[in-house]
Formats: structure tokens, C-alpha cells, sequence
């Protein structure tokens, strides 16, 4: 190998391995929930570079990219033997999604990339994979849930973009090597966000799903759902209960869907959603925070107003500008939690949080009254109890 060329490679893995040593600040401005870092935790800067190159200068000697890369987002999340994993959506410039490893000592930055991308056994019908959820089953499997999609069959040849999603099943012990299950089969038309609860749910398996009518509009859908199946390998959910509908002039009025499994806690199970909302510009997803009964999955016991997360700052920078999206968090043994966020369907953001400051948000934030007035007169009781003290 000539000196010119070795020089080259030595300049794109230096540029690269100090990307992954820059340190990730926490923000010094907090609003007592969540803390932001400055940093995005991923990017596809942050894709090994011998993924993107051929670096032998016989076949590649003007060193070019032989593989672009788009987007790192909406990834799972867990922490395995120690280290914090998440399983990231990674984008190829070729618009096809696939899951990827990327591992951190501390949660909040060095995210490296393992040497390969999953091998998901996949079905013929798999034409994009896409926003993994983890889930660690007390079964003693960590699952991997997420979406599959391709082409509408019934499409005519001039529609070349409906396309039909349902809920692909894997699981793994080591998340290096998967077994693909049957997918996931319900009575609705299409699914996404589907998750599986980590409990049987009177000896059953429990997932919460997102039914909805065609590939973008939820429909008739009505919002997050749950549903049980006696069999994990061959899973048939024969009813959906909606647990978490869509509502009007609300921020989930269009869409919702659950992010991450929920965490369990002394006074009900936590859960994280996005809800998608119609703008001037286009479709608006944030994040939100509701509990439900630890007995009973389908009561709701608390859902602050609005969102917990919204797009700030770059944040709006991206493929898709004006969404947040999370479908993994972990919880640390400590009582931290570490929320990851994408941003514009482009890259990965952490913020922090603890158990404690959760469930105080989840349980004492104001519920939505749904109408001005009740707002104002909510915000009122802040306001005199302020001011009289
Ligand atoms: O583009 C925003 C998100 O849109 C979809 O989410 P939902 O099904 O709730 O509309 C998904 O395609 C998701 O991957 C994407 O981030």
C-alpha cells in the first residue's frame, strides 16, 4: 500500500476515533424533569468507517465511499453485562433501514458501533426493518420487536409508495445472534410501535400495539392498544383494547404510539409515547409520560398534560423535521434513567432522569382539563398558592 494511501486511512480513523472520545456534557439548564447533553449520542459520522470504505487501493483507489450512510435513529435500548446497548435504526443513503449495535461505558457518549450490523434472519417479505423495541421477558429471552414493510400488494404498478407494516418478532440471549419468530398477528389492517410488556399477564404474553388503518394514517385505530397471546412463537392477538386513545386538540389528536417497554414501578408501570399532531408544516411528534395500574395494564392512573420532550435547537435539523421519537430508555440501578430520543428521524440524543422525578412528574403534573378555561384555572391554583405563601 502506497505511504499516500495508508495516510488517507490514517486520517479518516483519526477523525473518526476522536469524534468517539468527545466528551457529551450534560446541559446546565434543566427544568427539574429531564436533563439534555449537548452532544447527539449517534450520527452517522459515528458509523465505522471501515463500513463505509473499501480500503484496499487495488479495488478502491481514490478511496471513495463505497457505503453511505443516512441516518442513525429510533433505537432500542438496554443495559447487557454492564455496558449500555442501543439497538440503532441505521439508514442507508439507499433509503433501507437495518439494526445495529452501538455500545457505550456511561450511557451518554463514546458510542461505538460493534464490528457488524445485526444479521436479522428475515422473511422474503421483509423490505425494510425498522424501530427495534427491547424487551427483557421474565420468560428469560431479551425480544426484539419491530417493524416490518413492504410494498402493498394491491398497490396499482402507479403507486409505487403504499406499503404495509406489521410487527416482526426475534429474540436472542447474547443480541448478537437472533431467532426469528412468526410475525405478530392481529385483526387489524397494519401495525406499528408494538411492544412487548416484560410480565405475563395471567400466563400470557402481553403487547401493546398501535392499530391502524393504512401505512400512515392510524384510522379507525384509536391509539395505543394491548393485547394478549397465549404463544410467543406463533402469536395471535384476537383483541386489541385500547388503553391510551387519541384525543382531540391534544398532542396525539392525529397519532400515538408507545416508545420503549415501560419500567416498573412502586405505583404503577411507566410509560413513554410519542404523540404526532398536524401543523401548518407538516406532522409534529413529542414525547410524552403516562402510568397505568400495576394490576390492571389497560387503566391509565396518570397522564400529565402535553409533552415531557419536544424538538429544540437542532433538534429540528434533520430528514424529518419536528419530530422526537424514543423507543428505548434504560433505568440504572442507581435510579437514573436515560432517555433516547431521535431527533428529525436523522440522529440520537440522550437525556436524564430518575425514577424519582418520573413518577413525581407522572403523578403531581396537572392532568389536561381539554378546554382553555380549564387550563387557566389550573394554572390559577399554581399561581395563588405562589403568590399567597
Ligand atoms: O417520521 C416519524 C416517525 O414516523 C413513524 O411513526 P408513526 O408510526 O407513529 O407515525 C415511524 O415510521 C417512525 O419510524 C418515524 O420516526
Amino acid at each position: 500500500m502506497s505511504e499516500n494511501f495508508k495516510n488517507k486511512i490514517a486520517n479518516i480513523r483519526q477523525q473518526y476515533e476522536s469524534l468517539l472520545q468527545l466528551p457529551n456534557p450534560a446541559e446546565l439548564y434543566s427544568n427539574g424533569i429531564i436533563t439534555r447533553f449537548r452532544h447527539p449520542v449517534l450520527t452517522p459520522d459515528h458509523i465505522p468507517y471501515f463500513w463505509k470504505y473499501d480500503l484496499n487501493e487495488k479495488t478502491n483507489p481514490l478511496l471513495l465511499e463505497r457505503f453511505g450512510i443516512n441516518g442513525t435513529f429510533n433505537a432500542g435500548a438496554i443495559k447487557y453485562e454492564g455496558k449500555y446497548l442501543l439497538m440503532v435504526r441505521v439508514e442507508g443513503k439507499d433509503r433501507k433501514s437495518f439494526f445495529a449495535v452501538a455500545e457505550s461505558p456511561n450511557g451518554t457518549d463514546q458510542f461505538r458501533f460493534w464490528d457488524y450490523p445485526v444479521l436479522m434472519p428475515g422473511t422474503p417479505d421483509d423490505v425494510n426493518v425498522y424501530d427495534m423495541r427491547l424487551t427483557l421477558h421474565e420468560d428469560g429471552w431479551i425480544y426484539g420487536v419491530f417493524c416490518t414493510e413492504k410494498r402493498d400488494p394491491a398497490a396499482p404498478d402507479t403507486d409505487q409508495s403504499s406499503a404495509i407494516a406489521q410487527c416482526g418478532i426475534a429474540r436472542t440471549k447474547d443480541l448478537k445472534n437472533w431467532i426469528r419468530l412468526q410475525d405478530l398477528k392481529t385483526n387489524s389492517p397494519q401495525q406499528r410501535n408494538v411492544v412487548l410488556h416484560p410480565e405475563f399477564v395471567n400466563g400470557q404474553y402481553a403487547f401493546y400495539t398501535r392499530p391502524q388503518d393504512s401505512f400512515i394514517q392510524a384510522g379507525s385505530g384509536g391509539g395505543i392498544g394491548i393485547g394478549l397471546t397465549s404463544s410467543i412463537e406463533q402469536s395471535y392477538i384476537e383483541k386489541e383494547v385500547i388503553i391510551d386513545p387519541r384525543r382531540y386538540h391534544t398532542i396525539s389528536e392525529l397519532k400515538n404510539g408507545l416508545g420503549p417497554a415501560p419500567i416498573k414501578t412502586p405505583a404503577g408501570w411507566l410509560h413513554l409515547a410519542h404523540g404526532v399532531r398536524n401543523t401548518a408544516a407538516g406532522l409534529r411528534y413529542t414525547l410524552y409520560v403516562f402510568m397505568t395500574d400495576l394490576n390492571d395494564l389497560t387503566r391509565v392512573i396518570h397522564r400529565p398534560a402535553g409533552y415531557l420532550i419536544a424538538p429544540e435547537g437542532t433538534e429540528y435539523i434533520g430528514d424529518v423535521s419536528n419530530v422526537v421519537f424514543s423507543n428505548g430508555w434504560i433505568p440504572d440501578e442507581d435510579g437514573r434513567i436515560l432517555i433516547y430520543y431521535a431527533a428529525a428521524d436523522s440522529v440520537m440524543h440522550v437525556a436524564e432522569t430518575s425514577i424519582d422525578r418520573l413518577m413525581d412528574y407522572v403523578m403531581y403534573t396537572p392532568e389536561d382539563s381539554y378546554y382553555s378555561a380549564g387550563q387557566v384555572s389550573i394554572l390559577n391554583g399554581i399561581i395563588n398558592k405562589n403568590l399567597k405563601s
